[in-house]
């Protein structure tokens, strides 16, 4: 078990409808398991006074991350869309942080950095500037999906210098291969990451 404390960031990663919800167009099998342990993730966080900072994936109707336009998935998250919305299962906090990643059209998973794929960039979000603003050390990743953004998070946790956990009751897997789940949570843990 974690213990949070003000020096550690519990960062809930895109628990949004089209993932999270059986209607969503990219649902995450088992998704409502990970909110359930996702909630009491917040609730011990934020009665320790942690910082809880929640991402959204959060697109234009268009972008090169879409099948339509040259990429691998189905429209989602589509910004200001039902599908974009955090569940409502999700205990989302009043006032806490939210860091939509996307928003410009750009391509990537990680809700520290997002890659402009006309220029060949990685740019970063606004989520390590509030999460050193508050003093943050430490960093605990929850959400969805394991295979994309909960490790693309993670890999960038850790290449930041935060010391950072994976809590695995708290994450699911796309799966588009089988094991694909398994693998992340591998390249997280060779990146420095403590599983959970
Ligand atoms: C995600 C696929 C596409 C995620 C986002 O949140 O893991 N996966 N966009
Ligand atoms: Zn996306």
């Amino acid at each position: 078990m974690v213990d949070y404390d003000a020096r550690t960031a519990l960062v809930v990663v895109d628990v949004q409808n089209d993932f999270a919800h059986p209607d969503g167009s990219l649902y995450v099998n088992e998704a409502a398991d990970a909110i359930v342990a996702v909630n009491e993730e917040i609730e011990r966080a934020s009665a320790a006074g942690a910082v809880v900072a929640y991402t959204q994936d959060w697109h234009p109707e268009h972008t090169p991350h879409f099948a339509q336009d040259g990429g691998i998935w189905p429209v989602h998250c589509v910004g200001d869309s039902w599908g974009a919305q955090l569940h409502d299962d999700l205990a989302a906090l009043e006032g806490a942080p939210r860091v939509r990643k996307g928003v410009g059209g750009e391509d990537g998973y990680s809700g520290f950095t997002v890659h402009d794929v006309e220029r060949d960039e990685d740019a970063p979000t606004e989520l390590e500037g509030l999460l050193r603003d508050r003093g943050v050390e430490r960093v605990v990743v929850v959400g969805l999906a394991t295979d994309y953004c909960v490790r693309d998070t993670a890999l960038d946790a850790a290449r930041l210098g935060f010391g950072t956990t994976v809590l695995t009751r708290a994450i699911r897997a796309v799966n588009l291969e089988p094991g694909d789940g398994e693998r992340a949570i591998e390249a997280m843990r060779l990146a420095g990451a403590s599983i959970e």
